[in-house]
């Protein structure tokens, strides 16, 4: 017998639990004006996420899947992500999404049931989210070939949760990047749960990240309620995919601290125990500790930031609940460019039932 490969996966953590910065942080520790932006964008999108769930709550937006104590995973996955890169977005991505140029009212206009929600103002390339659980870093792979098969210096962001790298399309994601050397980086938000299955009953894997591995490129854990980590462990994989075409995976540890969506009860199968103790990690608290300690943040900046929040939610929710629905028959209208005759027949139908059904 001889031993023919070995494998590790690192873990990167800058600024653990207590707030104490490691040795080894990059230069963006130190960057006040970078971190204090970071700052209040988790805040915005946790005001936000709170603000969606009671409208959803109110009867006013549909099935909405919380982002608390994940807001790490998500503005770090936004703010990292360069303009030209093209971002592949899961459900769970309101706070990348509203940093690619998608507005907040836009974004409730989604939940809301409104495909106008999905036609992203912005000029990018980016994707709508996926719903569907694991098939968009297939989709995200397609991207990376057309801007390797261009020769262009962008790379692909792909995200999705744990459960999701479970599925089949995820190891044929994997696979092609790995073997064509797509200038792809896999995001996965390790939030621990896949609705009611636990990440120990998802896969025996003793790491997610190494799932990059067998597809051969490599694959990290980062701490994902470390924002400092988060964004400059994704800018070094970005810089590397667009400048040599090579893809990685990162898996970025944190905690669901809601129910799944607004649809799901997870006192049902949830051990409280665990989310009081992970709460203890959450990543605006561990921030905010270390613009306090440095004195980059006084109680004064932190209510105007905040005030600031308000007013831009409270905006966003006055457009969205100032959009006039569409009719009913708008449902044909966004998959086809020209809607097939079985279609336009039922459309039509559609629409005489409803002039029907007026008083
Ligand atoms: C292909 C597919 N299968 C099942 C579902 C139902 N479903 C929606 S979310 C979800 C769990 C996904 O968990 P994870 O990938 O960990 O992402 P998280 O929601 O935790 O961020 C499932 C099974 C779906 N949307 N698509
Ligand atoms: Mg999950």
């Amino acid at each position: 017998m001889k031993i023919v490969d070995r494998f590790e996966v690192s873990y990167y953590q800058y600024l653990d639990e207590q707030s104490q910065l490691s040795e080894d942080a990059p230069s963006l520790a130190r960057d006040w004006p970078k971190l204090i932006e970071l700052y209040r964008l988790m805040v915005l999108a946790r005001m936000m996420d709170a603000k969606a769930i009671r409208l959803q709550r109110t009867g006013m937006l549909g099935t909405y899947p919380s982002t608390r104590g994940q807001e790490a995973v998500f503005v770090g996955a936004g703010y990292a992500t360069a303009k030209t890169d093209i971002f592949v977005p899961y459900y769970r991505d309101m706070a990348a999404v509203m940093q690619r140029g998608v507005s907040l009212s836009q974004i409730l206009l989604y939940w809301g049931g409104d495909e106008r929600g999905n036609i992203f103002q912005s000029t990018s390339d980016d994707f709508p989210f996926s719903v569907p659980v694991g098939s968009q870093p297939l989709h995200a792979a397609g991207a990376a070939f057309a801007i390797k098969y261009k020769k262009e210096s962008r790379a692909v962001v792909a995200m999705c949760g744990d459960g999701a790298t479970s599925e089949g399309d995820f190891y044929e994601a994997m696979n092609v990047a790995g073997i064509w050397k797509l200038p792809v980086v896999f995001i996965v938000c390790n939030n621990q749960w896949a609705i009611s299955v636990p990440r120990s009953a998802q896969t025996a894997a003793h790491t997610l990240a190494q799932k990059a591995i067998a597809a051969g490129f490599e694959g990290e854990q980062v701490d994902g309620n470390d924002i400092i980590a988060v964004v400059h462990r994704m800018q070094e994989a970005l810089k590397e995919a667009r400048e040599h075409h090579t893809p990685r995976l990162l898996e970025l540890i944190c905690y669901r601290q809601h129910d799944h969506t607004t649809a799901d009860d997870a006192s049902r199968y949830e051990p409280k125990d665990l989310r009081d103790a992970a709460w203890q990690h959450e990543p605006i608290m561990r921030l905010r500790k270390f613009l306090a300690a440095n004195n980059v943040l006084s109680e004064t900046e932190e209510q105007a930031l905040a005030a600031d929040c308000t007013d831009k939610i409270n905006t966003a929710v006055a457009e969205y609940q100032a959009t006039s629905p569409q009719s009913a028959d708008a449902l044909f209208d966004y998959l086809y460019k020209t809607l097939p005759s079985c279609y336009a027949e039922q459309r039509l139908q559609l629409i005489n039932e409803v002039e029907r059904g007026k008083p």
